[in-house]
């Protein structure tokens, strides 16, 4: 049994299509999808502003809220919660330059529009948190935008949110690159920098995902530490990553085992989970996987995690400091490495 409540989104489950390829696989329907996600023991689903109201862009404010609450209704249906909706602003024409820090003023009001929009769908699906992966944030000609500038956009952007709802919080979900080469917000540290800049650091947080860290150069452990020391964790996207190339979306734990056992033992340690937050996955089937297939990555993901879980409730404290103690780490570390490979 799982101390943890888990989440996940409806594009963990896709077509297969890359930067080189078209889909190897068929479409499954929401429903169907989330259908699944329950089945296989997932608490909490995470939207795109589109996955919950598609073709938003022609709807009014009132249409938009009412396809939301059809939504909520088909989760109260399978008894899900919604963890957070995150504005898509990377696939529309009014984002080729970015959203909230594009240079075009009408393109920032459209990202802001698609904000305040995601405000009003999580609202409708019941839930308070909004996540803001910044995908174009950033630049891939350095000297097309100013860093002080965009950063001072970003902050406008997150406070014109906190001022349109007083509960709504939002979690910045950080990334180096890609698709942008330099990022705004690249990791968690500046997440809490840009929080603090706010007119409410209190309801602006971080969510760390795996791969992000590591294409900093980055221990996601380290980083899932950091966030919780400023009590600003509130989400996390595990998946694994080999090395720093383009986001893999890996399953969890398949490439790094230490490393997903100590991202699991930090947030383990400091009470994750308490206050309602979910552990979500962010992961891609390898794209030769077959359609029966769809949703392999997400059973071994969570399998791994829990499985992890598990290590850590054996892991020996008493052992442990004892090797603190006597400052002798290759012990622990011959220790951790035997907790691991032992059945
Ligand atoms: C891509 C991101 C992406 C976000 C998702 C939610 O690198 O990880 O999957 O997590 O769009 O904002
Ligand atoms: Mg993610």
């Amino acid at each position: 049994m799982s101390r943890f409540k888990y989440s996940v989104g409806p594009w963990n489950v896709h077509e297969g299509a890359d930067a080189y390829g078209p889909a190897t696989r068929e479409t499954i329907p929401f429903e169907e999808k989330i259908k699944s996600f329950k089945q296989m023991g997932f608490d909490a689903i995470q939207f795109h502003d589109d996955d919950a109201v598609p073709d938003m862009n022609n709807m009014t404010q009132d249409e938009i809220i009412g396809e939301a609450k059809k939504v909520k209704a088909l989760l109260d249906k399978y008894d899900l919660k919604a963890e957070f909706v995150a504005p898509r602003l990377w696939m529309d024409k009014h984002t080729i330059d970015g959203g909230f820090t594009s240079n075009s003023k009408e393109d920032r009001e459209f990202a802001m529009w698609r904000a305040f929009r995601s405000i009003d769908i999580a609202n409708a699906l019941g839930c308070d948190k909004i996540v803001l992966w910044l995908a174009r944030e950033g630049t891939i000609c350095y000297e097309s935008k100013s860093p002080v500038q965009t950063t001072k956009w970003l902050i406008e952007a997150i406070n014109r949110m906190l001022e349109y709802d007083k509960k709504i919080k939002i979690m910045i979900e950080t990334k180096p690159n890609e698709p942008v080469d330099r990022s705004v917000c690249p990791t968690l540290g500046h997440a809490m920098a840009i929080s603090s800049a706010t007119i409410d650091p209190s309801r602006v947080g971080g969510l760390l995902e795996s791969a992000h860290a590591m294409l900093a150069g980055l221990d996601p452990a380290s980083e899932i530490g950091f966030a919780m020391a400023m009590g600003k964790l509130w989400g996390v996207h595990l998946n694994d990553q080999n090395g720093m190339k383009f986001d893999q979306d890996k399953s969890f734990g398949v490439e790094n085992l230490r490393t997903a056992f100590n991202q699991m033992k930090v947030l383990m340690e400091n009470g994750f989970g308490k206050n309602g937050e979910y552990i979500g996955l962010d992961v891609k089937v390898m794209r030769t996987q077959k359609q029966d297939g769809s949703y392999k990555h997400l059973e071994n993901s969570l399998k791994i995690a829990k499985m992890l879980e598990e290590k850590i409730m054996k892991f020996d404290y008493e052992f442990q400091k004892k090797c603190v103690e006597e400052r002798d780490y290759e012990t622990l570390e011959m220790y951790v490495m035997e907790l691991l490979m032992k059945g």
